[in-house]
């Protein structure tokens, strides 16, 4: 009786170590990189951004929101965080509105050459999960090709932005089957740039998106908007996939999660604050440099690879999160990244 109850206390201890130690393990694979929480800026209601490709309604935005090169990390071919500026420069500011609930990008990039072939060239791709819920938004080997296809980009969506496209090409594809996200009222585009094919030069890109929990194949009635609120967190990330001599490799992958998975799972993306519009003022003329946030004031919830808030210590728990777990590293494990050739 004694033993049989040491075992099944023994046993509880052991579950709980293990799932413990998952736990753990997931904290540091959840939300790249660790401890940085970026800051997005909040418009006032009578001074929000006009879609037309002019960064002058921007200068309203404090220098410290702005997220430069020196945030990114190409994970892909080898470069590390050596972007040279003389090959690649990039600054991104990004606002919100409660009143619009839509997120404000403004993109600059010096290019030493931009490709805009029809295939792929320069792309700007951005992953939004607007409810912070985490895990894979792509790659669903469990299921058949259309259901795979009609899964990819609901709970996490993957906007690629041709930076600029070529002529004929949509301004954007969603690397998913909801390609209605990038037509209005959904989302405003406008580029601004003075460069021919394979020409150095500058290049400012102004959009808005709409965040949403659940973004369905059959369009936005089947989908679930996500309304932004003052204080939340939100995953976001981008990388800069710069393409110069060669048509169909990329020379660098650079983003700003420094996980190339970011483009797998929504745990990988690097965690953005909702400013108030307080907030967003209070900081106004303060200096540049650290758009982030470190350490734990802005500590986030934990592990949103789960499907909800930290399970109970059961053993059905624990095995869940550890194969939650497994499966998440061992996609993270894999440095492989393959793109479909974008839809023309
Ligand atoms: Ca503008
Ligand atoms: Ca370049
Ligand atoms: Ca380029």
């Amino acid at each position: 009786m004694y033993i049989s109850h040491l075992s099944r206390v023994l046993r509880f201890l052991f579950a709980v170590f293990l799932g413990s130690a998952g736990w753990g393990a997931g904290l540091s694979q959840a939300h790249h990189p660790k401890d940085v929480t970026y800051h997005v800026f909040q418009f006032p209601r009578d001074r929000l951004p006009t879609i037309d490709g002019d960064p002058a309604d921007w200068e309203m935005v404090p220098a410290k929101y702005t997220i430069d090169g020196s945030h990114l990390m190409d994970t892909v071919m080898g470069k590390g965080q050596n972007l040279d500026p003389k090959d690649l420069a990039v600054e991104v500011k990004v606002g919100w509105s409660p009143h619009t609930n839509r997120l404000y990008f403004l993109y600059k990039v010096y290019d030493d050459m931009h490709n805009f072939n029809l295939a792929r060239g320069d792309i700007f791709e951005v992953v939004v999960d607007a409810d912070h819920s985490g895990g894979r938004y792509h790659t669903f080997d469990d299921v058949d090709a259309q259901t795979e296809a009609r899964l990819k980009s609901t709970t996490a969506q993957n906007y690629h932005i041709f930076t600029p496209p070529a002529e004929g090409k949509a301004w954007a594809w969603v690397w998913g089957e909801q390609q209605w996200l990038i037509e209005k009222p959904w989302s405003e585009h406008a580029f601004r740039y003075d460069f021919g094919y394979k020409e150095a030069g500058e290049l400012y890109l102004e959009f808005s998106i709409t965040p949403f929990n659940y973004a369905s194949f059959r369009g936005p009635k089947y989908s679930a908007l996500h309304q932004l609120e003052e204080g939340q967190t939100i995953g976001l990330s981008w990388s800069v996939l710069d393409y110069d001599e060669h048509d169909d490799r990329y020379e660098g992958f650079w983003n700003l999660s420094h996980h190339t998975r970011m483009d797998y799972t929504a745990s990988l993306l690097p965690n953005f604050k909702l400013l108030p519009l307080a907030a967003s003022q209070l900081q106004s003329g303060r200096p540049s440099a650290a758009a982030a946030d470190g350490g734990p004031r802005d500590a986030v919830r934990p592990l949103a690879i789960l499907p909800g808030p930290r399970p109970a210590a059961s053993p059905r728990g624990w095995r869940l999160l550890r194969g939650a777990l497994r499966r998440t590293r061992r996609a993270a494990r894999s440095p492989r990244r393959a793109h479909r050739a974008p839809s023309q």
